[in-house]
């Protein structure tokens, strides 16, 4: 299997925890772009020109969610039992914290800024408020799943992008949650740098 990543993706970094977790094999090929330039992104497999995406034989398989199913379907490693579609839930939480705040990145990266628009920054880090509230009320416990790994990805991208915003002042129990699973080794080699 090959796997097209960049460094910093943390949706990559979501699919790179579960094959250091369950210890399969995956080359890994870098590429690189923005939706203002496509770069190397392995847009013949993945016409929307993002990583991850994953070739094993004849088939790809691109977003992280539907890589990281396949992946642990391949394993055998259950990450998404036994609550499935709360375990879903908790993965789609976490993309959503992720989506929101890339696009506070990109926003301030690839926008002229004469075009920024601060309101809907905010609004997109209302969305991220929200969600990040949501876990504290209601922190991930037990075994490991898919849905931790996740919400440890997204916590761990608030910290790499958007530390300014310090979420962990308002919820402890989350922080005390994120930071028991960011010392697991599979987190500990996967640190955005
Ligand atoms: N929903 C996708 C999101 C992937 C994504 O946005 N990846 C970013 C890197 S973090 C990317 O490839 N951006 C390039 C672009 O949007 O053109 C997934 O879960 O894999």
């Amino acid at each position: 299997m090959q796997l097209y990543y960049s460094p910093t993706s943390p949706f990559v970094r979501k699919v790179s925890v579960l094959i250091l977790e369950t210890g399969l094999t995956v080359d890994r090929i870098p590429a690189a772009g923005t939706p203002l330039d496509h770069g190397s992104m392995p847009v013949a497999l993945n016409p929307l020109g993002k990583v991850p995406a994953l070739v094993d034989g004849d088939e790809v398989f691109f977003d992280s969610r539907v890589i990281c199913r396949y992946l642990d379907h391949k394993a055998g490693a259950g990450l998404y039992a036994p609550d499935t579609w709360g375990i879903l839930r908790q993965e789609a939480l976490a993309d959503g914290i992720l989506e929101a705040a890339l696009l506070m990145v990109y926003e301030g990266r690839l926008r002229p800024e004469s075009l920024r628009f601060a309101p809907w920054v905010e609004g997109q880090w209302a969305k991220i408020a929200r969600a990040l509230d949501a876990l504290e009320a209601a922190p991930p416990q037990g075994p490991l799943t898919m849905g931790q790994i996740a919400i440890g990805c997204a916590l761990g991208y608030l910290d790499f992008r958007h530390d300014a915003r310090a979420w962990r002042a308002t919820r402890p129990q989350l922080a005390a949650w994120a930071e028991g699973f960011a010392a697991r080794p599979a987190m500990r080699a996967t640190v955005p740098t």
